[in-house]
């Protein structure tokens, strides 16, 4: 197949070439009240053309008093075309397991969609085992379709195999724009079975293959072939400013500190580098810190990691999707066939499975909402009760690899309040989960502290100094008042430090 081909000579078989139909005409097979997985994980990989033309059925159903809805099953975020176009025609019943969309998230806070925060590495086999009913159809993206049938999978791989085994029926969208040199970059394992019966993942280092480059769907199965011209659509990242350069500053030296106590080679562990600016600022970071044969076993691959990779600092990455900004999209698609050695796209529930996880040491570096004076952590929810996005994989890879690390900076909302709390609102990482906590103003490691210990450091290290004495007064008073002295509380008065946030009227009208 040559790069640049149109997306019907990339359907290469026959049988499967004669269902080739338009975005509508695949649309109106789905039914309304079905269960959909989709691909897509962050903005790569996802359906583009008949999610909106779904959304567009809706709304007409909608508009004739119908109420027309689907639930709607992804690897993680998507992009406008899928999200943002099905939430703004109120078709959504239950969203999983991560979005990141504003339309979505607005939707999913005034109560009028269900949402399921899964971790990522559950999502396959909470299918499997029919925790979450029965998959109606696979909607999925890919590069190309071999003539034997063979699904060349798109820039994400998400929980694309489980979708298409799971369903009853299937949707392929075949999109053009995805570079044909995507093809032997994926590895697709088809080895795990269900308890009692699963055997280990004999997967050792991260860029190991332990299955084939290609999804397998059988060929009764696929109701529709679509084919699309459309690029994913992630978001610029911002340039790093001073406080995600501190706080990647302090994570660097941290892990300089690591290697000097012998406790982690000079190449570091396999690094894991979650959504956002902060993640991607620590992974310009070490552009510039003496780490050199870095390896990464992650979810995504951000800007930061290829310019690693371009300077040779990080030898393999590991992951199951590209979430790069547009500019570097373009750049890398244009040289997609230089990464196929260093590259490899793995199903999320591979990505982001705690044997291998564990097995390989990953250091896990996620952002967070809130952190509390005792070390658990809020990812998701602003308030204990508006979610922003989702638990994602943090929790995959903070419960499981050798490191937990956390990062934030010390106020959010112009300073209207801190994120270093007496006790956080929401908790996705409890104390036990967590290793090192790390904001602009520094990094406190909890390993082998107990809890008023844990308190007093992550105080005099991570909180801004607006907020250290107010912080400090709180846990001397718990210390002394508390029913208890293990982890001191007044519960009358920890959870009042997030109405700050409301008393502060920096809450744009959307959010009260
Ligand atoms: O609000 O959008 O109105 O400005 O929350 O915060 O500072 O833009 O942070 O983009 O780094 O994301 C935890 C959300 C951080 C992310 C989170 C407000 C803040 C802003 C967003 P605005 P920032 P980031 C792998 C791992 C969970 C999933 C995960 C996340 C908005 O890292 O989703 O780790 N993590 N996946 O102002 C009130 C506070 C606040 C607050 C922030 N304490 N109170 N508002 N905000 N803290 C990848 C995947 O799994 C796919």
């Amino acid at each position: 197949m040559s790069s640049s081909t149109s997306a019907s000579s990339r359907v290469l078989n026959s049988s499967l070439a004669s269902r080739i139909m338009s975005a509508d005409e695949a649309a109106a097979l789905i039914g309304f009240g079905t269960r959909i997985g989709m691909s897509g994980f962050t903005g790569s990989g996802y359906a583009k053309a008949v999610p909106l033309a779904l959304a567009r059925r809706i709304s007409d159903a909608n508009l004739r008093g119908q109420k027309a809805q689907v639930s709607i099953f992804t690897g993680a975020s998507t992009g406008p075309e899928l999200d943002g176009a099905l939430a703004m025609a109120g078709g959504i019943q239950l969203r999983l397991p991560y979005q990141s969309d504003p339309e979505t998230r607005k939707r999913i806070n005034a109560g009028e969609m269900d949402y399921m925060d899964i971790h990522l590495g559950h999502v396959a086999q909470y299918v499997e085992y029919g925790f979450l009913g029965k998959m109606d159809w696979a909607l999925i993206e890919v590069t190309a379709i071999l003539e034997d049938g063979r699904l060349v999978p798109s820039s994400s791989v998400g929980n694309n195999r489980t979708w298409i085994d799971q369903a009853e029926k299937v949707i392929l969208e075949v999109n053009a724009r995805q570079p044909a040199e995507l093809e032997g970059m994926h590895d697709i394992y088809y080895g795990l079975q269900p308890p009692p019966n699963r055997q280990p993942i004999p997967l050792v280092h991260t860029g190991h293959r332990i299955g084939s480059p290609y999804l397998h769907v059988a060929p009764e199965k696929v109701a529709a072939v679509v084919l699309t011209d459309s690029p994913d659509r992630n978001s610029s990242f911002k340039a790093p400013d001073i406080t995600s350069r501190l706080i990647a500053g302090h994570l660097l030296d941290f892990l300089g500190w690591e290697v000097q106590k012998g406790r982690i080679p000079a190449s570091l562990l396999p690094l894991q580098s979650g959504v956002g600016n902060i993640a991607n600022a620590v992974l310009f970071g070490l552009l510039e810190a003496n780490f050199e044969n870095l390896t990464s076993y992650t979810e995504v691959i951000q800007d930061g990691m290829i310019a690693l990779l371009r300077s040779g600092k990080l030898t393999c990455a590991s992951a199951t999707a590209f979430s790069l900004s547009p500019e570097v999209m373009e750049k890398v698609n244009a040289e997609m066939g230089t990464y196929r050695e260093s590259i490899v796209l793995r199903p999320q529930e591979i990505s982001n499975h705690p044997e291998i996880i564990r097995r390989l040491g990953v250091i896990g570096m996620n952002g967070m909402i809130e952190a509390d004076i005792y070390g658990n952590v809020n990812s998701t929810h602003v308030m204990g009760s508006r979610i922003q996005n989702g638990i994602g994989g943090s929790g995959d890879f903070a419960r499981n690899g050798y490191l937990a690390i956390f990062m934030a900076p010390s106020t959010a909302q112009l300073g209207a309040i801190t994120t270093i709390v007496p006790m956080v609102s929401h908790v996705d990482h409890t104390e036990h989960d967590v290793d090192v906590i790390v904001t602009e103003q520094g990094l406190a490691d909890l390993r082998g502290l107990s809890p008023r210990q844990r308190s007093k450091v992550i105080i005099e290290r991570c909180a801004h100094p607006d907020y250290r004495s107010l912080l400090r007064d709180y846990q001397s008073r718990a210390e002394r008042l508390s029913f208890g002295k293990h982890t001191p509380h007044l519960l009358h008065e920890s959870l009042s430090w997030h109405e700050r946030y409301v008393r502060s009227g920096r809450m744009r009208p959307s959010e009260s």
